[in-house]
């Protein structure tokens, strides 16, 4: 299917080779302060976060999480519901329309821990691969700040493991990738209303931020519509079926109220 977005039929072919693909400029610069006050200021609100960052595991020291910030701030729903983010991804995954699984704010604090490598779809329990996650930052980023990176065309083996982000998956993922000699890619720096889209079997992490400063990255979660919700394989698969897809059963077309068709 040609794209009807911004992007290139070149860039579609890398999202297929690679599982990832980074798009300059898809939020111009003139749009991103608003959105970002927004989102920086749910985020600052609806974050219960207490601990030290020393006294957190390394999940908790990656990012604070904050999901579903569009049913919980109208200012933030008007970022998520940016039809070209979802054209974007309805181009990329080659679907005519696309469903949000969620989104959430990713903040990596100043000091705050490396996201360990891992595979999202290890979470997700829909019967599709056409999902692709849009990560966003909303300030301009650089290394040292935690840049999102990918083993490019790890996607292609789909599964690797059974395992959650943790110690265990960066560990498990690290000698994968390292084995069997996935090129590294990551950006040197990106600035905000930049975006990295990547696919749900694409193994990824982010770098620890060793700066003084926020590494505020928003991201929406897309899927090709007409999938179809699969038993849970996961006490993590179950907890996202409850969280995400209220009121529906494995079988079941994915359509709940939390997702609508975005494009
Ligand atoms: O922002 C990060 O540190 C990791 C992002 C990530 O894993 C994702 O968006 O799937």
């Amino acid at each position: 299917m040609q794209p009807t977005s911004q992007i290139s039929n070149r860039q579609q072919g890398d999202l297929i080779r690679d599982g990832h693909v980074l798009v300059h400029g898809l939020l111009p610069a003139e749009e991103i302060a608003s959105h970002r006050k927004a989102i920086v200021d749910a985020v600052a609100r609806l974050s219960a976060e207490q601990r030290e960052l020393e006294a957190r595991d390394t999940y908790g020291k990656a990012f604070l999480q904050i999901t579903n910030l569009w049913t919980k701030d109208d200012a933030v729903k008007r970022f998520v519901f940016e039809k070209k983010f979802a054209q974007v991804a309805a181009d990329l995954l080659g679907v005519e329309k696309v469903r949000l699984y969620h989104d959430q704010a990713l903040f990596k604090e100043p000091g705050g821990g490396h996201t360990p490598w891992h595979q999202d779809m290890y979470y997700w329990p829909l019967d599709t691969d056409k999902m692709v996650t849009m990560w966003m930052p909303l300030v301009d980023i650089d290394d040292e700040m935690g840049m999102i990176t990918f083993a490019s065309g790890s996607h292609i083996a789909g599964p690797v493991d059974n395992v959650e982000i943790s110690d265990e998956s960066e560990e498990v993922f690290s000698r994968y990738v390292t084995d069997r000699r996935f090129a590294i890619s990551k950006a040197e720096s990106m600035t905000a209303g930049d975006a990295t889209f990547h696919l749900g079997w694409t193994i990824h992490s982010a770098g620890a931020n060793k700066s003084d400063k926020m590494r505020e990255a928003m991201t929406i979660i897309y899927f090709a519509d007409g999938a179809r919700m699969t038993e849970p394989k996961s006490v993590h698969q179950q907890a996202d079926l409850d969280a995400w897809f209220p009121g529906q059963k494995p079988g079941e077309i994915a359509s709940s109220e939390l997702n609508p068709v975005m494009n």
